[in-house]
């Protein structure tokens, strides 16, 4: 072959693995880092063993860091000045527990793979470590996030959804994720595990509307329940179980919950009571595998909004810090 030949075949090699580089995959750190999924699911094993909690709490996280910059590990950096990511007015409802298994994963992959594998990408295996302890489905993660260098907590406002979205503003904030209607109610079956304050659903129990205090949307014997947990004027520490049903098991039975009417937030169970989404939420609580499949498309899309890759960002060594 002409030597004009190879040097374009050698053109094109150079130019599809540049390609790749700045690609998610799921062998990213094949050779860099390989025991990384290893070592991460270790110390989440252990994590979880000392608290439940660990569960949701880390599933919360993912989910915050992707919709606010992108999954980047925006939501993990510390600000002296109190002004990070974190710190926005939802930062309260994070629990520590998510922020403490990143952070207990990175010092573990750093012993054997310093300065190589991002706190965005442990973020990721961890969630997905977390779903499946719970009970969840398996799945693989797509790797090769780097950390971003922006965290604020003025980016929060706007894009995080409001237990009190109505379907079409749902859809609208998940839309401009690139996640679709399906997308958004297979992610919101995330509310199968993990705890809400009293103060982000009170309003369903004392204020609803003049007419009826109580949202007629709710089970009258689950809303009592429910008004026993959180009185007016409760502790505003006080949180309830999500998944009245099965609390700590990732299932399909908060979709089961819409269809009786015990969805905890407006934004739960207007996905049953809209006709426009409701044959997807008797699907998904009909058919445990057509949940889990739309759930495992859904978050893989998920950790895919705003990633930064290639030579973008930084891969950070400490996880709540920007390097220096
Ligand atoms: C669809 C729109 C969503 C709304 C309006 C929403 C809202 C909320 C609210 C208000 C809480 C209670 C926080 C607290 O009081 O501590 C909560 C908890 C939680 N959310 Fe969502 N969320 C949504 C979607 C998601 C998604 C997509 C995920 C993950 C894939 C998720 C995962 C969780 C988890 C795991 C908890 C429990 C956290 C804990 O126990 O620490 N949520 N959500
Ligand atoms: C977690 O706890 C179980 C039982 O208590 C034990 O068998 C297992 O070895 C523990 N795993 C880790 C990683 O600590
Ligand atoms: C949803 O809420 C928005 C904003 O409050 C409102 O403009 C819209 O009409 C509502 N849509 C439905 C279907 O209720
Ligand atoms: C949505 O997808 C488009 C096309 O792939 C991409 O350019 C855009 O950055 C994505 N948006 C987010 C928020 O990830
Ligand atoms: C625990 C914590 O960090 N709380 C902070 C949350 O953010 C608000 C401002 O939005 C601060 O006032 C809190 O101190």
């Amino acid at each position: 072959m002409a030597v004009r030949t190879w040097l374009m075949i050698l053109f094109l090699v150079f130019m599809i693995m540049q390609k790749g580089k700045g690609q998610l995959s799921e062998t990213f750190y094949r050779t860099s880092c390989p025991k990384v999924e290893s070592i991460v699911r270790k110390v989440v094993t252990e994590k979880i063993n000392q608290t439940f909690v660990t569960i949701p709490a880390t599933l919360r996280l993912f989910f915050h860091d992707c919709f606010v910059e992108g999954c980047d590990a925006s939501v993990l950096i510390s600000s002296p000045n109190g002004d990070a990511e974190k710190d926005a007015p939802d930062n309260l409802s994070l629990a520590g527990d998510g922020f403490d298994t990143v952070i207990k994963a990175k010092t573990e992959v750093e012993k054997s793979c310093p300065r190589v594998v991002s706190c965005a990408d442990i973020l990721t295996i961890a969630t997905r470590d977390i779903i499946e302890l719970a009970g969840g489905p398996s799945f693989k993660v797509e790797l090769g996030r780097r950390d971003g260098l922006i965290s604020k907590a003025s980016r929060v406002t706007g894009n995080l959804p409001d237990p009190n979205f109505n379907l079409t503003q749902l859809n609208t904030m998940f839309a401009k994720n690139n996640l679709t209607q399906t997308d958004m109610i297979a992610l919101s079956g995330a509310h199968t595990v993990g705890f809400s304050h009293c103060s982000r659903f009170a309003n369903r129990l004392y204020s609803f509307s003049p007419s009826s205090p109580v949202d007629p949307d709710l089970d009258p014997t689950y809303a009592q329940q429910l008004m026993q947990a959180c009185p007016q004027n409760v502790d505003p520490r006080i949180a309830i179980n999500m998944d009245p049903a099965t609390p700590q098991t990732f299932d399909n039975l908060y979709f089961q919950n819409l269809v009786t009417k015990k969805g905890l937030f407006t934004s739960d169970e207007v996905l049953f009571t809209n006709k426009a989404s409701q044959a997807t939420v008797i699907d998904f609580a009909n058919n445990p595998g057509d949940f889990s499949g739309a759930f495992v498309t859904a978050i893989r899309k998920l950790g895919r909004v705003g990633v930064k890759t290639g030579n973008a960002g930084q891969i950070r060594v400490d996880c709540t810090a920007f390097n220096s």
